[in-house]
């Protein structure tokens, strides 16, 4: 799950002093951040405190971060040929404090490390345009009028996620997500001509590194069918389905990582969150490896109590 969001007072405090900039650029901070949900809660692992869209640097872009408003990359990505793949070593110097933040975390957790991108066409999505209200207009214009070219710019996106992710594993990373949270915006066809070629190349190239990587995107629950026969490592689900649903169909080799619902976390009682976790446990005991998880971010307001329970509820035997 998102760990840090905007639900630990100790984040908010940190950030009412220091830009989102400079959190992700500055590698003292972002270990700091790292640090804060395995300082309150207990957690099986660590995300790097970053964000997807950083990548984009690579290609001579501006991330922005406008205070309360949705983040993005300028100026947009116009023409194919404005995105060619980087060596490892201008990845590696264009984005070096995130390897710095990596190496500065290593020796202080005590718990392993997962290291994440964005995967290729959600990256792409955000490298096209803004995202408005309803999601992102140039990318549709862009598949329905010059599909190859599209295909090409997926490509090259593709090849550079697969760097930058072998890039955070060989700095110490233990597991790898990639988030392809907008592929929702697909339809079927269009998932199984974009999105998934790209999550085998990664999933394919990444292989050889023997670390765990789950893939994830927005209401993925409802592309189980699709994604199941791939053979990933992980699948991080959305709350779309029920988790002994999803585990069922999902052969068991492969691990579940959800998916309470983000919601329920932040709008019920605490004895509610208790007794939904519970009868999440329960539906899948002993069928599967599963990654508890919520479906998403845990969402800003989110009672601190809750997320107490919902941690002590897994734990509990
Ligand atoms: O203080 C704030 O307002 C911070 C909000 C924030 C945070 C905490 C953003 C802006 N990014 C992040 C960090 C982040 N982003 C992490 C680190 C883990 C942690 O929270 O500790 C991770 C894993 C991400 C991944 C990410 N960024 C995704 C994929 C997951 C998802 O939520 O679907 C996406 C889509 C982004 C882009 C982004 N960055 C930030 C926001 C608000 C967004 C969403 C933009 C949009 O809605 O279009």
């Amino acid at each position: 799950m998102r760990q840090a969001g905007r639900f630990l007072p100790e984040y908010m405090g940190l950030r009412a002093k220091n830009s989102l900039f400079s959190c992700f650029h500055e590698p003292e901070l972002a270990a700091q951040i790292t640090h804060m949900p395995l300082t309150r809660f207990d957690l099986d692992a660590a995300i790097v405190f970053s964000d997807i869209l950083l990548l984009a640097e690579v290609w001579g872009k501006q991330v922005c971060y406008p205070e309360g408003k949705t983040p993005y990359i300028t100026p947009p990505l116009l023409h194919a040929k404005e995105l060619y793949v980087p060596s490892k070593e201008e990845i590696q110097d264009k984005l070096s404090y995130v390897f710095a933040t990596i190496k500065l975390l290593i020796p202080t957790l005590d718990v392993p490390l997962i290291g994440f991108c964005g995967a290729p066409f959600t990256l792409l999505c955000y490298l096209l345009e803004p995202r408005g209200i309803q999601g992102f207009e140039q990318v549709r214009v862009w598949i329905d009028h010059n599909r190859e070219e599209f295909v090409q710019m997926l490509e090259i996106v593709c090849q550079t996620c697969i760097s930058f992710a072998a890039l955070q594993i060989q700095a110490g990373c233990k597991a790898f997500q990639v988030f392809d949270s907008w592929a929702n915006l697909l339809s079927n066809e269009e998932f199984a001509a974009f999105v998934l070629p790209c999550w085998k190349k990664m999933k394919d190239a990444l292989a050889p590194l023997q670390v765990p990587v789950l893939f994830f995107s927005r209401a993925n629950s409802a592309y189980v069918d699709l994604i199941a026969p791939a053979d990933f490592s992980g699948i991080s689900f959305d709350e779309g389905k029920s988790l002994a649903e999803l585990r069922w169909k999902v052969p068991s080799h492969i691990v579940v990582q959800g998916n309470f619902s983000p919601t329920f976390l932040l709008e019920k009682g605490e004895e509610e969150v208790r007794k939904a976790t519970r009868e999440m446990k329960s539906s899948v005991e002993g069928k599967g490896k599963i990654v508890w998880n919520l479906g998403h971010g845990v969402l800003p307001k989110t009672p601190l109590e809750n997320v107490y329970a919902f941690i002590q509820e897994l734990r509990s035997t």
